[in-house]
């Protein structure tokens, strides 16, 4: 017979084995890592209700939202290959679209990797590392691939068929890098190549949910040619879309290497019509990949796996409209340097923002910091963990954003308050912006005598962040060839 005492006992061991295998269950969380190509922050939840991002703004709301997020490098490669490794471009040393970080850093360990190496099933759908978009569509880009166990790279119309009938602005620019799009009659969702990189990221979903996982999901869009379904561009009025109209000589009041960028400037040339045509087409590129979103985020929930995973949702860099004459990306404004960056999953609170200053070279600690595993000892960012369980507390990193110009560089710092900028170390310019009362950046106050403390303290931060100069790494010759052999 049980005694009273005995079945008490009984209940607190049932009650701690059963604590103990859901803590076993959190040990190894799964991570769904989904990237999207050249977004901003023009989105619903980011105060933008133009734009129509349901999908995204619901994944906001059950998780933190970062409201000051910052990439190294507004360009993909840069960017890409800093985030997966939890290294700045200095240390990776790319700062073009064709070196690959292997060659300098052969035994660097990246955020898939790491999982792998703690019994991860790691796969990548679509464009994680750098790809040339829309010219490697279908190929597996300037991969990694000690990073993953399975890859898929889908291919869909906007690729196979419809290229041809791409409006182009600007016909002397690639269409990777144009002022161009179509909006497609025909098409479905799922035959666009972001529906087919959703198909195959819930299939993988459903095929491997019972293991943990690393599932890296890649959407193109919205990158330029920005090609979507009917649907999404009927979201967007042309009569709401405005073009930012620039002060006589603003062009003066900036060093050359803040708007080099974007040439011809403004606007690579283009009229107001057509700049916001490009916008509407953008817009809704950005309405299509926050649908295949939906559908992936969608499956995870159906198939029970959203308490034991976590979410990560980021965009490679900003993304200039128009602001300052600038458009796309390789510029050191905030429109360029700012992401999009949401984490969501078990522990994380949900529905708060985090106003605090990120990089992202703080994803691969924090990741590592949430699934409990060893992150490498020399990693840049620090674990964002005490962000996603109270998004104010004290924080006090700046983010170091850079681009490279040719023979110099240019270097970024943002604080809560300042971004700072100099050219060439200063040589070729510099610039000083004050968000409380500036945050379209349209006021340089470097030169103001009365911000001269403010530029020294600054400088200090940039001189520490960046003691020397470093060149980025060129490619090996013939590169591309032996990768694509190698497939
Ligand atoms: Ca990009």
């Amino acid at each position: 017979m049980i005694t009273k005492l005995g079945r008490r006992a009984v209940q607190l061991l049932a009650a701690g084995l059963l604590a103990l295998s859901s803590q076993a269950a959190a040990a190894k969380p799964n991570v769904l890592f989904i990237a999207v190509d050249d977004m901003n922050n023009d989105l619903g939840c980011y105060g933008t209700p133009l734009v129509k991002s349901p999908n995204i703004d619901k994944l906001a709301a059950r998780g933190v939202r970062f409201e000051r997020a910052y990439c190294q490098f507004p360009l993909c490669s840069p960017s890409r290959s800093s985030i997966m490794t939890g290294l700045r471009p200095d240390t990776t040393k790319v700062f073009n679209l064709q070196y690959h970080f292997r060659q300098g850093l052969p035994d660097v360990v990246t955020i898939p990797q790491l999982f792998r190496q703690n019994g991860y099933y790691a796969a990548r759908v679509g464009k994680i590392y750098h790809y040339g978009n829309p010219g490697d569509i279908g190929t597996s880009g300037l991969d990694d691939p000690a990073s993953w166990q399975e890859v898929v790279n889908p291919a869909g119309v906007d690729k196979t068929a419809l290229e041809p009938d791409i409006t182009n602005f600007t016909p002397q620019r690639g269409l990777g890098s144009a002022m161009s799009f179509l909006s497609d009659v025909k098409g479905r969702d799922e035959d666009h190549t972001d529906g087919k990189v959703a198909t195959e990221a819930i299939r993988l979903l459903e095929k491997h949910q019972g293991e943990a996982f690393f599932l890296a999901v890649g959407f193109y869009k919205p990158h330029t040619p920005y090609v979507a379904p009917k649907k999404y561009f009927d979201l967007y009025p042309l009569e709401k879309i405005d073009i930012p109209s620039l002060p006589d000589g603003y062009e003066k009041t900036v060093p050359a290497g803040a708007l080099s960028a974007t040439k011809p400037w403004p606007n690579f040339g283009t009229n107001v019509g057509q700049a916001r045509l490009t916008k509407q087409a953008y817009y809704a590129a950005i309405s299509f990949v926050d649908a295949q979103i939906g559908r992936v985020i969608d499956a995870l929930d159906r198939l029970g796996l959203r308490e034991n995973t976590i979410i990560v949702f980021w965009s490679d860099h900003g993304y200039s409209l128009g602001t300052h004459g600038l458009w796309m990306k390789q510029n050191l404004f905030e429109d360029a340097a700012r992401v999009p960056m949401i984490f969501a999953g078990p522990g994380i609170k949900a529905g708060t923002p985090s106003p605090r200053i990120v990089e992202f070279v703080d994803v691969y600690p924090t990741l590592a910091d949430l699934a409990g595993l060893k992150a490498p000892a020399n990693l840049a960012g620090a674990s964002l963990r005490p962000l996603l369980v109270k998004p104010d507390a004290a924080w006090n990193r700046p983010a170091f954003t850079q681009v490279e110009r040719g023979g110099f560089p240019g270097r970024s710092v943002r604080t809560s308050r300042w971004r700072y900028t100099e050219w060439d170390g200063g040589k070729q310019g510099t610039e000083l912006y004050d968000h409380d009362s500036d945050p379209k950046e349209m006021k340089n106050l470097a030169a103001n005598p009365a911000q001269a403390a403010v530029v020294a303290e600054l400088k200090v931060l940039v001189a520490k962040n960046w003691p020397e100069r470093v060149e980025g790494g060129q490619a090996e010759a013939g590169a591309k060839k032996k990768r694509a052999k190698a497939k």
